[in-house]
């Protein structure tokens, strides 16, 4: 196999929009801007970003103690407090999103296949391997020593954490996963231990970030949450969905060559019923369709939004003589114009599985859903095939 994927079980789930690209850009640390990102994590950036504004920071404090004690008898821990209050409950909701990380993070590395762990979704992207490895670079150099160094400095200036150098010089892909979650659970308990102790008026202590400006310990812990646990929960998610799909579509050949060898030669060319496909004019089909569908991912790929012509499936089988068709040679090109179009699957950028098509009936598709159609496809004319008569 050119691919070398193993199709699993089970694992043909329903493949929603995912790695849209985030208008916000939370993800500052991780230049590049490689994190996958699912719907749910466009709603949580929005909401924390939303939560995030403070327009009126900067007057509140004279407003909300105004008439008991004098503004300019405000100590600045006394200032810090009362801003810092009015950031509690997003504050809180992202120091719990760190603590929920963890357990999160465990259990989807544990359902993933080892074939996974090192497999690149797309050219250039990281693997799982290399975002765990990021996680745990992350952990120590963008958050927990800027935490300590705000804690313990006035307003310190935070250089960069350049997401791509550190994986390239760290060499993530020759480290062992397991050892990299290790290290990076250590690393999240230590961080939370010292959230756990920050004074409510320290949350408004900040640094200077190289490229972001002002941040406060509450702005570190919404990129924390958000923009690192998240994205990165997200982008996993979204490769190990990748990989399932392109795995159901490679494993197509060898199942419908196992189905299609149980028939006997007159089984093979007999209708179910009358008007119905025999099982040779349904692997035609199979074979017809890959190529329609490398056609359209083509198109959604390199124009914009263009239009899919439909297949006239009767018409085809007639002009191409489906029911004599030659079972053996049937297999070998679907199992050909299979392998083109996961050549060409694989070879697409990442951002290209969100561009789309407009398919006649089904409307505005993305390749990413492109993928998923063919898929289920399979599935169903295969098992049709196998719920036949063979003898
Ligand atoms: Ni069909």
């Amino acid at each position: 196999m050119v691919v070398g994927f193993k199709a699993r079980p089970g694992q043909g789930g329903v493949v929603g929009p995912v790695g849209r690209t985030n208008p916000v850009g939370v993800n500052a640390e991780d230049r590049g801007g490689r994190a996958l990102r699912g719907p749910s994590l466009l709603l949580a950036v929005s909401a924390g970003r939303g939560l995030g504004r403070r327009p009126e920071s900067s007057s509140s404090p004279t407003r909300a103690r105004s008439g008991t004690i004098s503004t300019t008898s405000w100590t600045l821990a006394e200032a810090r407090a009362s801003l810092s209050t009015m950031d509690e409950p997003e504050r809180n909701a992202n120091l719990e999103i760190l603590r929920s990380t963890e357990a999160k993070l465990k259990a989807a590395l544990k359902e993933i296949p080892r074939a996974v762990v090192t497999w690149t979704p797309a050219p250039g992207k990281w693997s799982i391997l290399e975002i765990v490895g990021h996680l745990r670079d992350m952990e120590k150099d963008a958050y927990l020593s800027r935490y300590r160094r705000i804690l313990s400095e006035e307003v310190p200036s935070l250089p960069d954490a350049d997401g791509d150098q550190l994986s390239l010089e760290n060499d993530y892909r020759s480290q062992r996963l397991s050892g990299l979650l290790r290290e990076w659970s250590r690393l999240r308990r230590e961080s939370l231990r010292l959230l756990k102790k920050v004074k409510l008026a320290d949350w408004e202590r900040a640094g200077m970030h190289e490229t972001a400006g002002r941040l406060t310990m509450t702005d570190l812990v919404r990129r924390h949450a958000i923009g690192n646990d998240l994205a990165h929960l997200g982008q996993i998610e979204a490769i190990t969905r990748r990989y399932a799909v392109l795995a159901r579509l490679e494993s197509a050949p060898a199942r419908l060559l196992a189905a299609l060898r149980a028939f006997s030669e007159a089984a093979l060319r007999r209708p179910p019923a009358p008007g119905k496909w025999s099982a040779i004019e349904i692997a035609c089909h199979l074979r017809d369709i890959d190529r329609l569908y490398a056609e359209r991912v083509t198109k959604a790929a390199f124009s914009d939004r263009p239009s899919f012509w439909m297949m006239d499936n009767a018409r085809v089988s007639e002009k191409l003589a489906y029911r004599n068709s030659s079972a053996p040679a049937v297999l070998k090109e679907h199992r050909r114009r299979r392998q083109d179009l996961l050549s060409l699957l694989l070879a697409l950028p990442h951002e290209s599985w969100q561009r789309t098509g407009l398919h006649p009936t089904r409307g505005e598709l993305t390749i990413e859903k492109l993928a998923s159609v063919i898929a289920d496809h399979d599935d169903r004319h295969i098992a049709q095939i196998e719920a036949m008569r063979k003898d």
